[in-house]
């Protein structure tokens, strides 16, 4: 009876040690704060939507939107918790908002805290590059001024020139892509977007017509949509 309580009482700790274990590894690769990832033509704007994957008590978030320069202009942020006081500062070199209130706010799971919103600059070289947002420990913190640990999974824009198979240049693979193609092949259209390419071979002929009209009815895959290098 005694051994029988013994092994009971080691394979209850046995559990709650795993237990124990695997919630500590799951809370650490669980980002609480998280910044999409986009796809952007070059010259075009995108939003970027910064949101919590889980539920968080919070009372002031400061926040510094980071990225290249050299390849993104921001163009605003608007804040999208629906309490709370929000300030942004309009510095284009170094960005920076205020979200806070008098009372603790719960975020919940996937709920969009706050839109991003950046402009590819026109020589932006094509790729995928880093966007997130910089933040300082202190400023984290909840109605009792107690700080709250923030992790910031950061997100990316690929930026591209084209979409192979967008032959019209919609940013959208459809019909009228086929029907653009079909036409430019026989000289009815005489300029086409560069997305004609569906293949990337670099030229655009009856092959990319085949390739994009399979595309259409899932008998093939575009490899490589956003045409990087
Ligand atoms: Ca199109
Ligand atoms: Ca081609």
């Amino acid at each position: 009876m005694k051994k029988k309580l013994l092994s009971l009482i080691m394979a209850v700790c046995l559990v709650t040690t795993c237990m124990l274990s695997m919630g500590i590894s799951a809370s650490a690769a669980t980002p609480t704060i998280i910044v999409m990832e986009r796809e952007c033509k070059v010259g075009d704007m995108v939003e970027l939507e910064v949101y919590a994957n889980e539920p968080q008590s919070y009372a002031c978030i400061v926040f510094s939107p980071s990225f290249d320069h050299s390849i993104f202009e921001i163009v605003g942020v608007n804040c999208n918790i629906e309490s709370g006081t929000f300030l942004y500062n309009e510095d284009t070199e170094n960005p920076k908002f205020i979200w806070y209130n008098t009372e603790n706010y719960t975020t919940s799971i996937s709920e969009i805290l706050f839109t991003i919103s950046l402009r590819v600059l026109e020589d932006a070289p094509v790729g995928k590059h880093a966007v997130t947002v910089d933040y300082e420990a202190k400023n984290i913190c909840d109605e009792n001024g107690e700080l709250v640990e923030v992790e910031v999974r950061q997100g990316s824009v690929t930026t591209f020139l084209s979409i192979r198979g967008d032959s019209d240049g919609d940013l959208l693979i459809t019909g009228s892509d086929v029907v653009m193609l079909a036409r430019y092949l026989v000289d009815l259209e005489t300029e086409i977007n560069q997305g004609a390419d569906v293949n990337g071979d670099g030229s655009i002929d009856g092959r990319d017509l085949v390739k994009l009209s399979r595309y259409l009815i899932d008998l093939e895959e575009i490899d490589n949509p956003y045409n990087q290098p």
